[in-house]
């Protein structure tokens, strides 16, 4: 079945000139290959890796900056630009990027907008639907579609570009991008902090929304067991914290433009929620250093994870009071075969739920799904908060969408795409893939 897919997208190709004029390096496109677009290949669903024998279109070559305008912020840059050299070059400008996430030595900026990524500031700069200004595309066909706008405003017709946020190249590859940009703000703080409880990092979070208000710019959690794993696998991270066990810790970040203010604010804060037995300990960052040492623990939870085993990881959006009680009951499923964890962007209510063991083994799966995305779609989450569908959660997609939604969506990819050719077998289930 699978290798009919295949024949069905190589046939019937017909050229435009605008195909060619773009063909040098789109070669594939024009001969209608089947190609799957990469950028830093650290996606966690198998978007970025060809199934049969589709052609790799990497992207790495497009890292071209093309303008940065300093009065309004906004960055034009090509698609392959990597996530961190774009924040080193906009910190030299006294800017930021408005994401952030543990793969940005590596990962793209197309990468990043193809995968509506989160990350870790989501909870202050939003997501890339409302940071990503235009966007330059290359169609199926080979055009050059150009909505490579650097507005804020701008409603002249459909907003196509959201089309391509999160559509994991399967309806375009994302070869230019305009992103507004926030200013560098220097009075940035870190807190780690433990709580005892989850009902108390749930209040915790409301208490920060309300009290840290406009400097909130992460807010992070992760259980015990995420801890250790961490403290066990990578070498020279430790725990800020006296060895008592705590149950939960979160990572609480502030980002503002007064020192003095802003210190004494999460001062403050922290002691109200001390008092209010909230927080049973934490450590408050005293320079730059230690500001880092306690992030290498939140964002060096998925490659401990990974020295660990086999690891079975989900992304899940839940509501916030319910996302740990999945955690739970994960664990009481699979007893002692499995080392569940959870941690996420408590902030966002998204939940990363990583099921570690020695090796893969069918019979843990059997215990882990479908049951996973039968809770997340009882609870009216998504089965993908922030990593898309890729290849290996594309049959999943109606845990969180409705029949007709998936219909329309496979639609709009036959209208765009209609032999097939755009990262196939991705997102869409198999079903409508064809
Ligand atoms: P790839 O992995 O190469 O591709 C991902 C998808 O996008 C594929 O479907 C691919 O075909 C498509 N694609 C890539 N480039 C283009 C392009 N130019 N045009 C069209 N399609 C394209 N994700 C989060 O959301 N939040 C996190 O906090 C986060 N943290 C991570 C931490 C680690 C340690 C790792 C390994 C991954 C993490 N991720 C996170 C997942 C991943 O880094 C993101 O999804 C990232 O945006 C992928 O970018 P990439 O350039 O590596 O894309
Ligand atoms: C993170 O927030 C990433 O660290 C990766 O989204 C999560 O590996 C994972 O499951
Ligand atoms: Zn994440």
């Amino acid at each position: 079945m699978k290798s009919g897919w295949r024949l069905q997208t190589q046939t019937g190709c017909t050229n435009t000139k605008a195909q060619v004029s773009f063909c040098c390096n789109l070669g594939p496109l024009r001969r209608c290959l089947a190609v799957v677009p990469q950028g830093g290949n650290t996606g966690l669903v198998g978007g970025s890796v060809p199934v049969f024998d589709e052609v790799i279109v990497n992207m790495s070559l497009m890292n071209n900056i093309i303008s940065f305008d300093k009065v309004s912020g906004i960055l034009v840059c090509e698609g392959g630009c990597i996530l961190e050299n774009l924040i080193t070059f906009l910190d030299n400008q006294g800017f930021i990027m408005p994401l952030d996430l543990g793969a940005k030595g590596s990962c793209q900026i197309g990468g990043n907008v193809s995968t509506n990524a989160g990350g870790l500031r989501l909870v202050r700069y939003g997501s890339l639907h409302g940071n990503v200004l235009g966007l330059e595309v290359v169609l199926a066909d080979g055009n050059v579609i150009d909505m490579l706008g650097t507005l804020r405003k701008d409603n002249t017709g459909y907003d196509l570009k959201h089309l391509f946020i999160g559509s994991e190249g399967s309806l375009g590859i994302v070869s230019k991008v305009s992103i507004l940009t926030p200013p560098k703000l220097f009075s940035v703080n870190v807190a780690f902090l433990a709580c005892s409880d989850y009902f108390s990092c749930q209040k915790l979070l409301m208490e920060a929304k309300r009290k840290l208000g406009e400097i909130l710019s992460a807010f992070e959690f992760l259980d015990s067991k995420s801890l250790d794993l961490v403290l066990n696998h990578l070498d020279g991270v430790r725990n800020p914290l006296p060895p008592t066990l705590h149950k939960f810790y979160i990572l609480i970040e502030t980002t503002g433009s007064d020192e003095p203010y802003d210190r004494q604010k999460l001062e403050g804060f922290l002691l109200h929620a001390m008092e209010a037995g909230l927080i049973s300990d934490g450590a408050l960052a005293q320079d730059i250093n230690q500001a880092s040492s306690f992030w290498r623990i939140r964002e060096g939870i998925p490659e401990a994870l990974m020295k660990a085993g086999a690891v079975y990881k989900y992304d899940l959006s839940l509501p916030v009071e319910k996302m740990y009680d999945l955690v739970e009951e994960m664990r009481t499923r699979l007893s002692d075969s499995a080392n569940v964890v959870g941690y996420g962007h408590l902030g966002d209510g998204n939940l990363h739920l990583n099921i570690s063991t020695a090796q893969y083994d069918d019979g843990i799966l059997t215990q882990i799904e479908p049951f996973v995305y039968e809770w997340t779609s009882k609870h009216r989450g998504s089965i993908s908060a922030e990593h898309g569908l890729g290849l290996m959660k594309a049959n999943e997609i109606f845990y969180s969408k409705p029949t007709a939604t998936v219909s329309l969506m496979a639609s709009i990819k036959k209208m765009l795409d209609p032999k097939g050719i755009l990262n196939p077998y991705k997102v869409l289930p198999h079903s409508l893939s064809s």
